[in-house]
């Protein structure tokens, strides 16, 4: 196999999570009393226009994502998740923030290691309350987040292939 000198080429990437509140109702049914958030975690393409109501573009990125592993908090059994195909993203409930963990693995053909990316993972809109409320920055009640409406955190990233094999190349070009 023969790898392109000099040649490189990137992908751009949204990564990042969405949090809403649980309802009184969700808190019961969920099997975890001490949750207070649902919360979703993904890897999108930032290529193509976004829908009106989601975050990242409408490519799907399996052409050369194989499978994203997302490594959470240790209070979670099974912490560890891993997902083979789109889209590349995991939902949860929990009580707290932390990092996550977010490896991308190539597919097979491409001959490139894994990548890692951490995220921290954000239930609280401190800055949407500090700013509207004036309050010192606190962790605002359940009802008064729950009025701001979603939590969001995602970063733009793009995933670079330096001396790509010709083979990935033609397969990322040809998409
Ligand atoms: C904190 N350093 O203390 C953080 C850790 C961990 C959050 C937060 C687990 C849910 C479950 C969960 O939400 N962990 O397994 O029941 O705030």
């Amino acid at each position: 196999r023969v790898r392109v000198r000099g040649v490189t080429i990137h992908r751009p990437i949204i990564y990042g999570n969405t949090a809403t509140v649980l309802t009184a109702a969700e808190r019961e049914t969920c099997g975890f009393p001490d949750h207070t958030h649902r919360w979703t975690v993904a890897v999108r393409s930032a290529a193509n226009a976004p829908d009106s109501d989601t975050v990242g573009g409408a490519d799907d990125l399996s052409y050369f994502i194989k499978r994203v592993t997302f490594k959470l908090h240790d209070t979670y059994s099974n912490p560890t998740r891993n997902i083979d195909k789109p889209p590349f993203e995991l939902s949860e409930t929990g009580w707290g923030e932390f990092e996550i963990h977010i490896r991308i693995h190539f597919v097979a053909e491409s001959g490139e290691k894994p990548v890692t990316l951490y995220h921290h993972l954000k239930l609280h809109p401190w800055s949407l309350t500090f700013q509207a409320l004036g309050t010192e920055p606190e962790i605002p009640s359940p009802e008064s987040a729950a009025k701001f409406g979603p939590v969001h955190s995602w970063q733009y990233d793009e995933i670079v292939f330096t001396d790509p094999f010709q083979s990935f190349l033609t397969l990322l070009t040809a998409h």
